[in-house]
C-alpha cells in the first residue's frame, strides 16, 4: 500500500474529542505505516437528528468501497424508543461482517518489565444473541408484555470461536475460558457452549489449537471470579451481551472505561472503536481520555500488520500512564484530553 485509508466516525458526545486525538497520534507515526489518508464519516444521534437516519448510506458505501480500515468513537442511544432511529454501531457491525469485537483489558502501569495483574482479552461475539433487536410489546389480560429474541446460530458461534482459539495460540498461556449460562439457558447458550468447545476439535483444526488449555464458566460466577482473581483469565469468548457486560466490568479492574480499546473484526475488515460510549457526563469538556481511543488505532494498525507503528503507539501510551503525571480526572489526574495527547506525541 502506498498509502492507508482510514474512515473516521467520531459520532457522537466524547467520540468527536478522542477520535481527532487518535488521528493525530496516527499521523505521527511517520514512515512506520503507509501514509494516512482520513474521510470523515457521518453516524450517529446527531446525524439522525439533523438528517433522519443513524447511519447514513453513503457512510456504509464509502467505508466498504474506499477504506482500508476505520476508527469509530461513540454514539449517543436513547434510552427509549424512537421511531426510525436504530443504533448505527450495531448495524455497522453487521453491515460490515464485523463479526468478533477483540477488547484486551490490562492493568495499568505495572513496572516495565513486571507482569500485569491483569492481562485479559474479551472476545466478544459482534452479530446475535440479543442485539439482533427483534423486540415486541404485546397487551395481555395481565398487562404489558415484553419479549425479545435471542439468537445464537452454529456459523457465528463458530467462527467467534476461531478467532477466541486464533488469539489464545497468540498468547503466552494460551487459555481459553468460555463463558455462557448454558445451565438456565440450556438450548442457546448450549449451542454456543457446543459448538466453541468443538472448534478444538474440528478435523480441520489438525491439531492446531492442543496447545490451547479450555475452561468454562458460567458467566454470573465469571464476573465474580473476574474481581477476586482476575489472573485466572487470559482469552475470554463470550456471547454479544455477556461480552459487552464483561469488558465493562473488566475495565472497572484498570481503572477507567477511558483505557480500554477494541477492534470490531471480520475476515476483511476492521474497525478501531474504543469500548465506552459517548458520555454525557463529561462530553465537550475536553477532558476526555484520549488512551482508548489511540489503544483502538493501534489494534487496528496491529490487525493489518503494521506492528512497528502499532507498537510506538502503545509504548508511548504505556510510558504517559506510568510516569502518571499527565492523566485525565478518569484517572484521578488534573490534565486534559489535549494534553495527554501531547505527552503521548512526546514520547512517540
Ligand atoms: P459511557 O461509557 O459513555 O460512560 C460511563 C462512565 O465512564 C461515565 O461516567 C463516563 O464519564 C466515563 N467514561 C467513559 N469513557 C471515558 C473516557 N474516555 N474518559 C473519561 N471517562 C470516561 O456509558 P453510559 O454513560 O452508560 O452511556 C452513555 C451513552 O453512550 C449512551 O447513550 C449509550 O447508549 C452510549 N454507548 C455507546 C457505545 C458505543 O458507541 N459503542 C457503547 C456504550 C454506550
Ligand atoms: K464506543
Ligand atoms: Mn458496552
Amino acid at each position: 500500500r502506498s498509502s492507508l485509508k482510514i474512515g473516521l466516525i467520531p459520532a457522537d458526545g466524547i467520540g468527536k474529542e478522542v477520535i481527532p486525538a487518535a488521528r493525530t497520534a496516527i499521523e505521527a507515526l511517520g514512515s512506520d505505516i503507509p501514509k494516512p489518508e482520513f474521510i470523515e464519516l457521518l453516524a450517529g444521534w446527531e446525524t439522525f437528528t439533523r438528517y433522519g437516519v443513524a447511519l447514513p448510506e453513503e457512510t456504509v458505501k464509502i467505508l466498504r468501497s474506499d477504506c482500508d480500515c476505520a476508527l469509530f468513537g461513540s454514539v449517543s442511544s436513547p434510552s427509549r424508543k424512537v421511531i426510525g432511529y436504530s443504533s448505527p454501531i450495531v448495524a455497522l457491525r453487521k453491515e460490515l461482517d464485523l463479526y468478533a469485537n477483540i477488547r484486551p483489558v490490562v492493568s495499568v502501569a505495572p513496572e516495565a518489565g513486571q507482569t500485569p495483574a491483569v492481562d485479559l482479552v474479551v472476545v466478544r461475539e459482534n452479530t446475535e444473541c440479543l442485539y439482533v433487536k427483534q423486540e415486541e410489546q404485546i397487551i395481555t389480560e395481565n398487562g404489558k408484555e415484553a419479549r425479545a429474541t435471542r439468537l445464537i446460530t452454529e456459523r457465528a458461534s463458530r467462527r467467534i470461536g476461531k478467532m477466541a482459539f486464533d488469539l489464545a495460540l497468540e498468547r503466552q498461556r494460551k487459555h481459553l475460558t468460555i463463558i455462557h449460562k448454558s445451565n438456565v439457558l440450556s438450548v442457546t447458550d448450549g449451542l454456543f457452549r457446543e459448538t466453541v468447545r468443538k472448534v478444538h476439535t474440528f478435523p480441520d483444526a489438525e491439531g492446531k489449537y492442543d496447545s490451547v488449555s479450555v475452561m468454562e464458566q458460567l458467566v454470573d460466577s465469571a464476573v465474580y471470579r473476574l474481581f477476586r482473581e482476575p489472573e485466572v483469565f487470559d482469552v475470554m469468548v463470550a456471547p454479544n451481551l455477556y461480552g459487552d457486560i464483561l469488558s465493562d466490568a473488566a475495565a472497572a479492574l484498570v481503572g477507567s472505561l477511558g483505557l480500554v480499546p477494541s477492534v470490531n473484526a471480520g475476515d476483511d475488515f476492521v474497525m478501531g472503536e474504543p469500548v465506552h460510549g459517548s458520555a454525557p457526563d463529561i462530553a465537550g469538556k475536553g477532558i476526555a481520555n484520549p488512551i482508548a481511543s489511540i489503544r483502538s488505532a493501534a489494534l487496528m494498525l496491529r490487525r493489518l500488520g503494521y506492528t512497528k507503528g502499532a507498537d510506538r503507539l502503545d509504548t508511548a501510551v504505556d510510558q504517559v500512564i506510568r510516569e502518571g503525571t499527565t492523566l485525565t480526572p478518569d484517572l484521578n489526574g488534573k490534565s486534559s484530553t489535549t494534553e495527554v495527547l501531547d505527552a503521548v506525541l512526546k514520547k512517540l
